[in-house]
């Protein structure tokens, strides 16, 4: 076995989006387009030699390939020890699990998260740091910077068949040490140590009824192992358990349209009383009770609200963080705790710092996207059990714990919009066109609404002092009611505009309106201003959410 340096030629736009770098897998499967960016990691994250490193993914098609280069690459520079989960598969949350307890360096995920799968689907890479959370925007930056400028990587000539992940177990290649690990085993110890499981071994012994959709994801081994072996739910309660690299041709997105098949199952008589799923990578989730989704932006607020109930939690949360498109609600609870609501850009990264000094406990988005100060990264299965622990404490349903939050805050009707895969020069144009327009917007008045400010969201991070700016145009009345425009950094596709809608009501009466109507006066003000459908030249959203 030796050491080979290879020598290459930089790829243009290997730049990290709003989490890490997503391509297409024939991307990917270009001549040493994998290695140039793994190359570029190692150099800009500080001296790799000898540390260790936790590698996985979520199994999609091209991740055993990948870890097996990655391996190859880190034995080449020198790390001492790679953790990897068996087969190659982590959830991203277990990654962040991993890289926490064993005290690691940093780590590489492999994941395009909710992107479909399979040859012709998604696959991406991103790297995590010391507290388990992905790399900053400094890392990114210096990553890509690398990427472009790069003429070498090394790696060692070992043959990928000597690289065994099929069983738990530890070998060499060259001089680093491969460790082979269970890859839910330290998840499962840590959600036993946050969740009161015996509560909610009772409440499956009484006959409650849940279905857990995997969505033929990486979250499927860890739901069988926690739900249905440890807290004793009956069998069947996960379905589509079992991980497949195309996730069965389907779209891993935990949202009532692509989760179809679990709405159908909760929207039925005599169906189940708790709904849940979860996305490629495991970190999204998605809760609903019968014939009742649940809003990310709700559930993080109700989280928030109860969380003294749960006994990780019990002695209450420091501070709650969101991103800037997902609805107030928790801001109200904040309030109401008298506690510090933070709001960040997308992009889980930004909350690292806020955790890390302990400046909040919860974390939450507006995509699905729940999470805790346990690691760095939202957490899809920590969401469901908290919700379950919930349940059990309070023996309340889905439905009476969200109406009972409303009756008690006001509702946050809230909506996203998004229109797929649409021309990246009109997407920059109608973006550019609202920027134009934010300095006469103020005092504007658009129906019932008058607009108190309009600006381009711009975030100091309170605890390293750096900025990022062009965030998100923000258009907000004196209602508060909100219409955000972003474009996405996570696909892969043309450009994808996220329109986000939001409109407080305090009113008890009109807590039952369906949420498209709520919002329909702000859908058409936001067409007004932004042009979308002249622009995109689309009648109405791709997907809504
Ligand atoms: C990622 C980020 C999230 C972000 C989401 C959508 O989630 O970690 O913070 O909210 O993408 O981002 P965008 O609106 O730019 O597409 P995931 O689950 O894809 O890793």
């Amino acid at each position: 076995m030796a050491i080979r340096k290879i020598t290459v030629q930089a790829y243009s736009g290997q730049k990290p989006g709003t989490s890490g770098l997503r391509k297409k897998v024939t991307v990917f499967q270009q001549p040493h387009y994998l290695e140039n960016f793994v190359q570029s990691i190692f150099d800009s994250v500080g001296n790799i030699s000898g540390q260790t490193i936790v590698v996985g993914g979520d199994g999609r098609f091209y991740n055993k390939t990948a870890v097996k280069t990655i391996i190859k690459m880190a034995a080449a520079a020198g790390v001492k020890s790679v953790l990897v989960g068996q087969n190659g598969i982590l959830s991203t949350p277990a990654v962040s699990c991993v890289i926490r307890k064993y005290k690691a360096f940093g780590g590489i995920v492999l994941s395009a998260s909710h992107n479909p799968g399979g040859e012709d689907g998604d696959f991406g890479i991103k790297y995590n740091v010391s507290n388990g959370g992905p790399a900053p925007e400094k890392i990114t930056d210096a990553i890509y910077a690398k990427s472009q400028t790069i003429e070498s990587y090394n790696i060692s000539d070992t043959d990928d068949s000597k690289i065994n992940l099929d069983s738990i177990g530890t070998y060499q290649v060259e001089n680093t040490l491969i460790q082979v690990i269970d890859s839910v085993d330290d998840y499962a110890e840590l959600m036993a140590t946050l969740f009161d499981f015996s509560q909610i071994k009772q409440l499956f012994a009484s006959g409650f009824t849940m279905r857990f959709d995997a969505m033929h994801a990486v979250s499927g081994p860890y739901a069988k192992k926690i739900i249905e072996d440890i807290l004793k739910a009956p069998a069947g309660t996960v379905v589509n358990g079992v991980p497949l690299e195309d996730f069965g041709g389907l779209h891993p997105d935990p949202n009532p349209v692509n989760a179809e098949d679990l709405i159908f199952h909760m929207n039925k008589a005599g169906g189940p009383e708790f709904g849940a799923a979860s996305d490629g990578d495991a970190d999204r989730n998605m809760i609903v009770g019968p014939n009742f989704p649940v809003a990310p932006s709700d559930s993080l607020a109700i989280l928030a609200a109860n969380a003294t109930l749960i006994p990780g939690y019990k002695n209450g949360i420091s501070g709650i963080a969101r991103s800037m498109p997902t609805s107030t609600a928790a801001d109200k609870v904040a309030t109401a705790l008298g506690i510090n609501c933070y709001e960040t850009p997308t992009g889980w990264k930004f909350f690292g710092n806020l955790l890390d000094a302990d400046k909040v406990t919860l974390c939450g988005e507006e995509s699905y996207g729940t999470g805790s100060n346990h690691v760095r990264e939202k957490d899809g299965l920590w969401a469901v059990l908290f919700w379950l622990n919930l349940i059990a404490a309070t023996k309340k349903s889905v439905v009476q714990l969200v109406n009972e939050h409303w009756q008690r805050f006001g509702r946050n009707f809230y909506s996203r919009h998004d229109y797929e895969a649409i021309n990246t020069d009109k997407a920059n144009q109608l973006m550019e066109g609202l920027r134009r327009q934010l300095p006469e917007l103020k005092g504007k008045v658009f129906a019932n609404y008058t607009v108190k400010l309009a600006d381009d969201f711009s975030y100091l991070d309170p605890i390293d002092g750096s900025t990022s700016s062009k965030q998100g145009i923000r258009i907000i009345f004196e209602d508060d009611s909100r219409i955000i425009f972003r474009l996405s950094g996570t696909g892969t596709e043309g450009a994808t505009l996220r329109l986000y809608l939001e409109k407080y009501e305090k009113n008890p009466s009109s807590y039952g309106k369906a949420t498209q109507e709520a919002l329909s006066e702000l859908i058409s003000i936001a067409d007004k201003v932004a042009k979308i459908k002249e622009l995109t030249g689309m009648s109405e959203p791709t997907v809504v959410t």
